[in-house]
């Protein structure tokens, strides 16, 4: 197998310090998350920024101000700014920071009920970020929260609108989307064709699980606080770096390498170190 990717996805749009006391706002409080998280496995940073009031914010120059300030204490680690935001952010916005010519972007493949809100991914905006994604030399992750996207992913290839290397990210428990059972993860990877790199972004209580399959099965993980902010049921996590030290220690119980930035670059194909 592979060498496991593990990415941290340390703020998110939605979480809040009310959910999670620990969650890192500013650009220093991101980049010393950042840094504690690569030290304990981690190679990829899921990037979102805030504003100077702690909201969802996709300015440019908080995006640039975070990557400095992450870059400065960890230069090798891989940065995946998101082009999803927040929901009812615009796609303009939403776009600003692929000009920053990040490593990696997030691509959305899809509208979904989110909560109790609807994240609006319009084919149109689908392929226009698509298009800046490519222009700027970006490789995307592929946002799939339930088949019909991954479906969708597969027409986007064929068109010629997506284009290799190809890294899905399934992220499941959404409310809206696929919930994080493991019948559900195994027709997503059964889906996959062979040389694509998937992992999985477990939403909540399906973290843990959906991680350890993805360990063994080949896949990638994503942990952090956008997705999950507990250790444990009514027991919150210290920091994201915990999370991941505990996928490291899963990983190395399960025999399973996990991979530096250098590993995961070579395995991406990551064109913008
Ligand atoms: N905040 C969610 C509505 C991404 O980063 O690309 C979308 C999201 C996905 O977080
Ligand atoms: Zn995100």
């Amino acid at each position: 197998m592979d060498p496991l990717i593990i990415t941290c996805a340390i703020t998110g749009a939605e979480t809040t310090r009310e959910s999670q006391p620990n969650l890192p706002i500013t650009p220093e409080e991101q980049a010393i998350a950042a840094e504690a998280c690569v030290k304990a496995g981690a190679s990829v940073i899921h990037l979102h920024v805030r504003d100077e009031a702690g909201k969802p914010s996709q300015d440019i120059e908080r995006f640039r101000a975070t990557i400095q300030a992450i870059k400065k204490r960890v230069p090798e680690v891989i940065i995946q700014i998101s082009t999803g935001g927040a929901v009812g952010e615009s796609i303009d916005n939403r776009a600003k920071p692929l000009t920053l010519k990040p490593e990696m972007a997030s691509l959305n493949l899809g509208t979904l009920n989110f909560g109790d809100d609807v994240f609006y991914n319009h084919p149109k905006d689908i392929v226009g970020l698509a298009e800046r994604i490519y222009q700027n030399d970006i490789i995307p992750e592929l946002e799939i929260y339930e088949m019909g996207m991954l479906e969708s992913a597969f027409r986007y290839v064929k068109k010629g609108i997506l284009k290799p290397p190809f890294h899905y990210q399934f992220v499941l428990g959404v409310p809206g989307g696929m919930s994080g059972e493991l019948e559900n993860l195994l027709h997503l990877v059964r889906a996959v064709p062979t040389g694509a790199h998937w992992g999985v972004a477990g939403v909540g209580r399906y973290q843990l699980p959906l991680a350890t399959h993805a360990i063994l099965l080949g896949g990638h993980v994503r942990v952090g606080f956008e997705d999950n902010v507990y250790y444990k049921k009514g027991v919150l996590a210290s920091s994201n770096a915990q999370l991941v030290e505990r996928i490291k220690r899963l990983a190395d119980e399960l025999g399973r390498e996990v991979a530096t930035p250098a590993q995961a670059r070579a395995l991406i194909g990551v064109k913008n170190p």
